[in-house]
């Protein structure tokens, strides 16, 4: 399993925390996705083997948010 976090700016309420987790959470070889509104951060576990890390940060894209980066 990789465990990465990511930075996403533009996360400000539970809305947004509900719409981001809701769009990762669900995808193929994703097993957790958790959003911590104060830190503006998406915890993500998911098996690289499945999923990359690119069509996370799309999922979150398409929702309206952009990816700044990662934090390791
Ligand atoms: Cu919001």
């Amino acid at each position: 399993m990789t465990q990465v976090t990511l930075s996403v700016p533009d996360i400000s309420c539970n809305h947004c925390k509900s719409s981001i987790e809701g769009a990762v959470a669900p995808m193929e070889g994703v097993t957790s996705a958790e959003v911590t509104i104060d830190a503006r951060t998406v915890d993500v576990t998911y098996d690289d083997q499945v999923v990359d890390l690119d069509a996370i940060i799309t999922a979150i894209d398409d929702q309206g948010y952009e990816v700044a980066g990662t934090r390791a």
